[in-house]
């Protein structure tokens, strides 16, 4: 149950239970999650440790409060506090809000009622049951292997799986799907003859809210059901469907529904019909219907065999250009996922025009928990601002909505940064990643500082160490500016890419300059960038509505961050800092290496004050991104000098 032993307890370490550990707790209402509270509620009594007081705690089932199905009110008054709440859900949630308060649940403070602003906060897996002979097991997985698939099956002992929603529900995450959108043979038959072994790790992640949900194949009806086609208009191909989701609901009444990737990469699809992706989502969202499910459609389409000659075709604009005419076209119950950025988790993009383009279609955003791009969790790169600031974006501009308030009808998902690791992710600092994303989910404005505060005071219990102080201030530093440190030493201005092909670690500045899936930066003699510009490049900034569409337009009006994204311009051309292309890049990227350096000092002085074990671990990382940062500044910086000619004003050593 709770707190398996050989499990790290992340940002729910006994420690951080101990102000309900000793407090008399009164717990009103039954249910399965009421018995998942009472169980945590035990655990924290028996393993938590004493902390003096003697405020009472009262968890109390009220079907009469207006909390909605996952939100709970706070009263603190008087030596009491209680969490209301209208549904389970709500009280296991407050549960977890009274930990993350620590003392502060036990003062005097007026009445706070929380709900979450997305119903849907989901985590997608791209887990393999098998291991692919180019992928491994978990594409994208820098955490071991899977959590929920080993040795060709659903793993038996499953202390880990529970472990692990316990720590999402803690989070606010209350959806998981468990396998990778690419499904190939073996995980295509989870939906039929395997359905037992999701039902099994869903029978898990229920004891802590979080439905389940499956990706299938576009063709499954072809490859699992034997039909000739998979056309959606096929009536055929609907009974299919419908028979699949009755036989996915019997295994699982709180089933979620279905992720599909289609027409991607290599994903069959509609189009091989000529049918449009309305057509492809919802006759997959007619089948779960009647239970109540949901159907998450990618809207990650786009040419991946493209001639690097051909100069007409831009990725950037693929989503926009194949969804935003079906707007109004999906069924009520199909959501359009829809990565956060037009090209692929790049550290720095803009926010795809599609979000603010959809507004008769339910939008859920994808972001990318798992570091792929961002130092496949070798490289500490906090994410939390960089999705704050997509959540915080505003489509239409001031008087419009944000990205987080246009999400309400399909929620947010990540893909998970988890596995098998001790850790969790691999590198411990990682963990920060998934819990800012869990709690961004539940409030897209919560402050990324906030969370970064919550999540250090929980996972490194600094009251337990001898300097808490120097624990907080010295985790601050390495975590907090370490999104834009990455940034700095990478690929540079918004540009993107520039690694390694296939796995997409460490520098490749010509990596994908000449390859087929479109993502050029054109560098020459004279300059750098992509011109998306409606004037005189791809259309692509046309896509956003005002005032984006006029900011982007330009070098002059557009950020320095995303110069290189939306324009070609002079290595002499000079940004609003003042500073030329040229030596801005020579710059950053020294000072990218020279502040993951400063980090790297930072930790090595928290060795008194940190686990030994995960000190170790992290300290060992480091030394792997030093060497991967110093080689990417040297080879970018090189490349540069080599193509402009231009040297560095600093005079520094370049090769
Ligand atoms: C699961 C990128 C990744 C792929 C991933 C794909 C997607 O292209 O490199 O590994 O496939 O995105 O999001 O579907």
């Amino acid at each position: 149950m709770t707190g398996p032993s050989g499990i790290d307890h992340a940002w729910l370490p006994d420690a951080a239970l101990r102000g309900i550990g000793s407090r008399r707790v009164t717990i009103e209402g039954d249910g399965p999650l009421v018995d998942t509270l009472r169980a945590e509620v035990a655990y924290a009594q028996g393993n938590a440790g004493a902390l003096q007081g003697d405020a009472d705690i009262v968890f109390r089932l009220d079907g009469d409060a207006d909390t909605g199905p996952e939100g709970f009110t706070l009263t603190r008054s008087g030596g009491r506090t209680t969490v209301t709440a209208a549904a389970p859900a709500g009280l296991l949630y407050g549960f977890f809000h009274v930990v993350r308060l620590g003392a502060a649940a036990f003062t005097d403070a007026p009445e706070q009622t929380h709900r979450p602003a997305l119903s849907r906060r989901m985590l997608n897996h791209w887990d393999n049951i098998d291991v692919h002979p180019v992928m491994g097991q978990v594409e994208r997985g820098y955490a071991g292997g899977s959590l929920f698939w080993e040795d060709g099956r659903a793993r038996g002992d499953r202390d880990r799986v529970r472990a692990y929603a316990r720590l999402l529900a803690a989070c606010g995450i209350n959806a998981v799907c468990v396998n990778n959108v690419n499904v190939h043979g073996t995980e295509a038959r989870l939906l039929t003859d395997r359905i037992s072994e999701v039902a099994a790790i869903a029978g898990e992640l229920g004891e802590y809210g979080l439905r389940t949900f499956l990706s299938v194949s576009f063709a499954a009806p072809v490859v699992l059901g034997g039909l000739d086609t998979a056309d959606p208009l096929d009536d055929r191909v609907r009974d299919w469907w419908r028979t699949a989701a009755d036989h996915a609901y019997a295994h699982i009444p709180d089933f979620g529904g279905f992720v599909v990737k289609a027409d991607s990469e290599g994903q069959p699809g509609p189009f091989a019909y000529g049918r449009s992706h309305a057509d492809g989502a919802n006759v997959i969202a007619d089948a779960l219907a009647p239970h109540g499910g949901t159907v998450h459609w990618r809207a990650f389409v786009y040419n991946h065999v493209q001639d690097w000659r051909d100069r007409t075709t831009d990725r950037a604009r693929a989503a926009y250009d194949h969804f935003a005419a079906l707007d109004g076209q999906f069924k009520d119950n199909a959501v359009l996922q829809v990565k956060h950025g037009p090209m692929d988790f790049q550290v720095r993009e803009p926010v795809s025009p599609v979000i603010g383009a959809l507004s008769r279609t339910r939008v859920a955003v994808e972001l990318q928990a798992t570091q792929e791009y961002t130092g496949q969790q070798r490289h500490v790169c906090a994410l939390a601002p960089m999705w704050s600031g997509v959540l915080g974006f505003r489509p239409e501009g001031e008087d419009g909505a944000t990205v987080g308030q246009l999400a309400d009808g399909g929620g947010l998902v990540a893909v998970s940064n988890a596995g098998a690791d001790p850790y969790w992710t691999g590198h411990p600092l990682a963990q920060f990643n998934l819990y800012a994303y869990g709690r961004l989910a539940w409030q897209p404005d919560a402050d990324p500082q906030q969370l970064l505060h919550e999540w250090t005071e929980l996972t490194f219990s600094p009251e337990e160490t001898a300097d808490p102080e120097r624990l907080r201030s010295g985790l601050r530093a390495v975590l907090r500016g370490s999104w834009e440190t990455y940034e700095k030493y990478t690929a540079p201005l918004g540009v993107g890419f520039m690694v390694q092909p296939g796995h997409h670690y460490g520098p490749g500045v010509d990596g994908y300059e000449y390859s087929p899936w479109g993502t050029y930066h054109f560098a020459d003699r004279d300059g750098i960038g992509v011109d998306r510009s409606r004037a005189t490049g791809t259309g692509y900034a046309a896509q956003y509505a005002k005032p984006w569409s006029q900011t982007y337009e330009t070098p002059e009006s557009c950020p320095d961050e995303l110069l290189l994204f939306f324009h070609h311009v002079p290595y002499g051309h000079v940004l609003h800092s003042g500073k030329t292309v040229i030596q801005h890049i020579y710059d950053t990227h020294f000072e990218g290496v020279e502040e993951a350096e400063a980090a790297q000092g930072v930790w090595a002085t928290l060795a008194d004050l940190v686990a030994p074990a995960r000190h170790a671990r992290v300290a060992e990382l480091y030394e792997e991104q030093l060497r991967s940062a110093r080689e990417w500044r040297d080879q970018v910086n090189s490349y540069f000098l080599r193509k402009s000619g231009i040297p560095d004003a600093g005079g520094r050593r370049i090769y």
